[in-house]
Order: structure tokens, then C-alpha cells, then sequence
């Protein structure tokens, strides 16, 4: 397996999941700041010209970091970080749906619309009047999920999951590109606190 990384939070999901399952990663960077994700020899990895891409043993490209992975949960099940039953991994894959949905698309949509513009123009379409709605509505739909936290240490309640990842990775580095979580909401926040101070998010 190779791993083709980079800067940025999506890479940096796949590779806390990897490391909460003590796998060690056959990393290939990428530079992004040069756009090395956008030349023909990355596109033919992905089409999207993004990171992460994991490469199989059998030289199969897989992209977007749910689908990469759920395929390191298939290959490496323990410890499961998305499920042991249909009823476990339902559980999960709601939640991280919904951060999906709710939570990362209009955040990071609205970081390279709004802060990152003049890093993204050119390579994505950009709308720089959509940058503030697509924050307000991450911020409205962050209530919204607070409001099913109360209690829980995490998103499944005492079982770790994917959804614990990635909301703590993008609400981290949401935080450091001008989208902090609104204090309100105490049990959100507390998620992302508790991911940060695990090992692995330094991977
Ligand atoms: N939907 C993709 C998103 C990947 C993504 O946006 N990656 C960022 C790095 S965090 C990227 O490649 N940005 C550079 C660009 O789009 O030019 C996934 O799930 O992997």
C-alpha cells in the first residue's frame, strides 16, 4: 500500500485512523503549495487532483478518505474504529454523513471560498460571496448536532469512532482558519478536545 499525503485535513484524517489502528503508512507526499496534486501524474491517482489517494498492494487507486477509510477498517478490523455489527457501523456512518452534510463540506467550502480564495482560485471554481453563508450554516447545523451530544464522551457514545476523527480534525483545523466551534456548544467542542489530546493526532 502506498499512501500519497500532503498538508491539510483530509490527509490528516486517514492518517490518525491509521494510526489508532497501529498501521504504518507507505507515505509518497505531495506538495500542494506547488500544485503537484493538480499535474497529469496525481490526476491519473485522482481525478479530483486532490489528497489523499491510497494506492493498493494491487496498484488499485482508492480516493476520498471515507473510502479509504472503510477500506483499512476492511483490511486491518481491529481495533474497530467504524464497527463490529451492521448495527455499529450504521451507527457510525449516520454520524459521519451528517459531519459530511453538515459540518466539513460547508466549512472547508467556505475556507477556500473566504480565507484560502487566492490560494484555490484557479484551481477549483471559486464564490467568494457564498464564503460567509457556508460558515453560518456549518455554525447552525453545529448546534444542531451539539444537541445530540449531552452525556456522550463520544459521537457513539463510549465507542471511538471515524466520526470522533473527523470531527476533530476538521473542527481543529477549522479553528486555525478562522472558524473556531462556537463555545456554546460545550459537548462538541469537548469531542474535539478529547480527539486532540490522543497520540495519534500528531500522525
Ligand atoms: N473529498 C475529498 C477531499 C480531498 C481534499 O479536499 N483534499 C485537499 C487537501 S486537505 C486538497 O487536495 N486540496 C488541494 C486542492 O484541492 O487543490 C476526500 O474525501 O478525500
Amino acid at each position: 500500500m502506498k499512501f500519497y499525503n500532503s498538508i491539510g485535513p483530509n490527509p490528516q484524517a486517514v492518517r490518525v485512523f491509521a494510526a489508532e489502528k497501529g498501521i504504518k503508512l507507505d507515505t509518497v507526499e505531495v506538495d500542494l503549495l506547488k500544485a503537484a496534486n493538480r499535474d497529469a501524474e496525481h490526476l491519473a491517482r485522482n481525478p479530483a487532483g486532490q489528497t489523499p489517494s491510497l494506492e493498493t498492494d494491487g496498484g488499485q487507486f482508492i480516493n476520498e478518505i471515507t473510502a479509504i477509510c472503510e477500506y483499512l477498517e476492511e483490511k486491518f478490523p481491529n481495533p474497530a474504529l467504524i464497527g463490529s455489527t451492521p448495527e455499529e457501523r450504521a451507527e457510525t456512518r449516520m454520524w459521519v454523513r451528517r459531519l459530511d452534510e453538515n459540518v466539513i463540506a460547508p466549512r472547508l467550502t467556505g475556507f477556500r471560498y473566504g480565507e484560502g480564495a487566492k490560494f484555490f482560485a484557479g484551481r477549483i471554481p471559486v464564490f467568494p460571496e457564498a464564503a460567509a453563508p457556508l460558515k453560518a450554516l456549518a455554525k447552525d447545523r453545529e448546534g444542531w448536532i451539539n444537541g445530540m451530544l449531552a452525556g456522550r464522551t463520544w459521537f457513539c457514545g463510549e465507542r471511538f469512532t471515524l466520526a470522533d476523527i473527523m470531527a476533530g480534525v476538521f473542527l481543529a483545523f477549522g479553528a486555525g482558519v478562522g472558524q473556531p466551534v462556537d463555545p456554546a456548544n460545550t459537548a462538541l467542542a469537548a469531542i474535539v478536545d478529547r480527539v486532540k489530546a490522543r497520540a495519534s493526532f500528531a500522525a
